[in-house]
């Protein structure tokens, strides 16, 4: 992950790309318009991708775009992208291509519970899902052929490395220390922690069945640990990714740090999701050693495009998540104190949560808690 730099102005790359990206990135923008001094002034630098982009000028992620953002950014957000579910010649996801561009390999998913009134469900849940980004079978390499009897088989390579898995392995462990420094220090300092145990990592794998692929992985995830004192007081365990799903819906409160492979990953923090209430609350960065683009978990949402109802607060979390990884914590925690706020309080909701609020009004709610 980036870490904090001396910095008297922060540039960063705005890639709404598609649907309520485009509705959901600009809050995000305000919001940090609105900390003043607090973080370096940040200037904003539009810039194109997605299937909208590809329908009008023929490239989903023009070279433009990555070219700014690897010379004159420090750091980016995407909103969402709307790829189509079949083929398209000469089409390929952005955000995919995005993350391999700029060797984005961790996805950081944090999903964390607030009690919202009126939602039919609250589970505790504080977790963490650090999902590989690089490769497993988001590689792309996959080809149709037709047997002999004319019927046809597609086929899809799953690349597991043990470098991609032993530094995704790394990231997830780092997480887990550092949440366990904070939840100490919170404790100390009086504050209300309903975590007691030890921070924990669970490594998420299907090695019962794929035992080459996600054998690889879970070996070199565990080498991290086995491989150094440093994460002593971090617990290590295992679910097999159908088991994980299962007791994250059972107990969400048991897991501290989860990691998994990309389509696992993926899967996974859709499913957490549900259990704070929307996927519209939940944020991501895409982290990697030199560079860091925050990113809402959802997706483009054309059924709710162009309605200013779509819940910016994902948006407005990654930019929290997004300062905090550069070293920005008080700035960021600022944010998210904001988000709680507005979120317990239950008078500015949008129709996700079950309220009627706008994009608009819940924008101007945090701001004004800010
Ligand atoms: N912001 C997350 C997002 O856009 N999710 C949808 C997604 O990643 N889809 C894959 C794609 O459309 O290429």
């Amino acid at each position: 992950m980036a870490s904090a730099v001396k910095r008297t102005a922060l540039k960063l790359g705005m890639i709404p790309a598609d649907g309520i990206g485009k509705e959901v990135l600009p809050a995000a923008q305000r919001v940090l318009e609105a900390l003043g001094s607090s973080i370096p002034k940040p200037t904003f630098i539009p810039l194109k991708a997605g299937w909208e982009e590809f329908q009008a000028n023929g490239k989903a992620l023009p070279d433009e775009t990555v070219k700014i953002l690897k010379e004159e950014c420090d750091a980016a957000m995407f909103g969402s992208v709307s790829s189509p579910s079949h083929k398209v010649a000469g089409y390929s996801s952005p955000i995919v291509a995005l993350r391999k561009h700029l060797d984005l390999y961790a996805n950081v998913r944090p999903v964390s519970s607030v009690p919202i009134p009126n939602q039919k469900s609250y589970h505790q849940c504080d977790m963490v899902i650090v999902r590989e980004n690089t490769e497993c079978l988001y590689i792309k390499k996959e080809e149709i052929k037709t047997n002999d009897d004319g019927s046809k088989i597609a086929l899809a390579t799953r690349q597991i490395t043990s470098r991609a898995s032993s530094r995704i392995g790394k990231m997830a462990f780092e997480i887990a220390l550092r949440r366990g420094q904070e939840r100490q220090q919170a404790k100390e300092s009086g504050k209300d922690v309903w975590w007691n145990g030890e921070p924990k990592v669970t490594i998420v794998h299907k090695s019962n069945v794929l035992s080459v692929t996600d054998g690889l992985f879970r070996e070199s995830v565990r080498a991290i640990k086995e491989g150094t004192d440093r994460y002593d007081g971090v617990k290590m365990e295992e679910q097999l990714v159908d088991s994980m799903v299962y007791r994250m819906f059972r107990e969400p409160e048991i897991f501290d740090v989860a990691v998994a492979p990309n389509l696992y990953g993926d899967i996974i923090s859709d499913g957490a999701a549900a259990l704070v209430g929307s996927l519209g609350l939940v944020p991501s960065i895409n982290a990697g050693d030199d560079f860091v683009m925050g990113e809402p978990v959802h997706g483009s949402a054309p059924d709710i495009e162009g309605q200013n109802i779509a819940n910016p607060i994902a948006s407005i979390r990654s930019a929290a998540l997004l300062l905090s990884s550069l070293g920005y914590v008080e700035p960021a925690s600022r944010i998210n104190a904001a988000v709680d706020a507005v979120l317990t309080e239950g008078q500015y909701l949008t129709p996700d949560l079950g309220g009627k609020s706008s994009t608009t009004d819940v924008t101007e709610a945090i701001l004004k808690r800010l």
